[in-house]
């Protein structure tokens, strides 16, 4: 079973998109950072793919997602106010142990320190495969994406996907993206 793990600073959209790929209302969701606490929700399901899409996952849409609480404040370099030092430590522990990762980035804020610096140490130090994902993008002007498309591409060395939960835009290159991974994992 292939695990995914969504991670990002408060509010960026990660229960959200639990929540859409597994098609119901599995994590709460609110416009306040920090509405995640359990620090880890994991949930076990099959990937709810539009009729329109053929299935593309084979066998392998049976994945289990986690869910994190929001690892730093949104505006500022501190922890996420819903962990401690233990919490944000084990939720490190368990993004280890994922098979894939979705790093997701809000398109209003741009990209977090922290994360970047998470980034870096998921991918290098364990070889993590990572799926970057400006979320929010129905929010911001098209020019104003394109822009930190670019920060990010350069600052995290890889491309990311352009998504909006409330649009579905990009949903389907999240989906393919995914397909791709999990190829790898098994
Ligand atoms: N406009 C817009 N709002 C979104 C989008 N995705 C999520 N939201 C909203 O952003 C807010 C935060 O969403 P959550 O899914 O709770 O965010 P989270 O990352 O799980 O937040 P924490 O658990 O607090 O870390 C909610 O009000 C969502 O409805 C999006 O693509 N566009
Ligand atoms: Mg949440």
């Amino acid at each position: 079973m292939i695990k995914v793990a969504i991670i990002g600073a408060e509010n960026v959209g990660k229960s959200t998109l639990m929540n859409a790929l597994l098609g119901g209302k599995i994590s709460e969701v609110s416009e306040v950072p920090g509405t995640t606490k359990g620090t880890i929700k994991r949930a076990f399901g099959k990937i709810k793919l539009p009729k329109t899409i053929k299935n593309p996952f084979g066998g392998a849409d049976e994945l289990v997602l986690i869910d994190t609480a929001g690892l730093f404040d949104p505006e500022k370099e501190i922890r996420g106010k819903v962990l401690s030092e233990e919490a944000f430590k084990e939720l490190i522990n368990e993004i280890i142990r994922a098979d894939i990762i979705i790093h997701m980035i809000d398109a209003t804020k741009g990209l977090h320190r922290g994360m970047e610096k998470l980034h870096y140490i998921l991918k290098f130090r364990y070889e993590k495969p990572i799926i970057v994902v400006i979320n929010k993008i129905d929010l911001v002007p098209r020019e104003k994406v394109e822009e930190l498309a670019k920060i990010v591409e350069k600052r995290l060395e890889q491309k990311p996907i352009l998504l909006s939960l409330v649009t579905y835009e990009g949903f389907n290159d999240l989906l393919k993206a995914l397909v791709h991974y999990a190829q790898y994992a098994k």
